[in-house]
């Protein structure tokens, strides 16, 4: 688990008088920095029936930075499962992927389709 247990500072009831006299109010210091992870999402190929499978693998390697050999797989897994993963990736990324393998697609006019979901 990540963050630690805040420390409560001032007003100890074992002190004589049992605090500090400022009518129990406490400071909370955070212990830790305040960093949030962000939310993931994958980046997912859908199978059709025209897309070129040369085509595909050229994708997965374009915008996807994978090996010829591992775009292959990838490919592969799309079209024996309907739907595959090429990424996992912060929103605005995996945003960026989808728009730039559809514009691509549609410029070749291959019916791919690339879509994200958040994991
Ligand atoms: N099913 C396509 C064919 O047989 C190949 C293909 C694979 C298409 C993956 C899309 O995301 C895809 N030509």
């Amino acid at each position: 688990m990540r963050g630690g247990r805040p420390t409560v500072a001032a007003s100890d009831p074992r002190e004589p008088g049992g605090g500090d006299g400022r009518s129990g109010t406490a400071i909370i210091t955070r212990t830790k920095p305040k960093t949030k992870r962000p939310s993931l999402y994958r980046v997912l190929l859908l199978n059709d029936d025209y897309t070129p499978m040369e085509f595909v693998v050229h994708v997965v390697e374009k915008f996807f930075n994978k090996s010829q050999e591992a775009a292959y797989q990838i490919m592969m897994h799309v079209h024996h499962n309907g739907v595959g993963e090429c990424g996992i990736f912060t929103y605005e990324v995996a945003e960026t992927k989808v728009t730039q393998v559809m514009d691509f697609a549609r410029k070749y006019q291959h019916p791919l389709q690339c879509v994200m979901e958040k994991k």
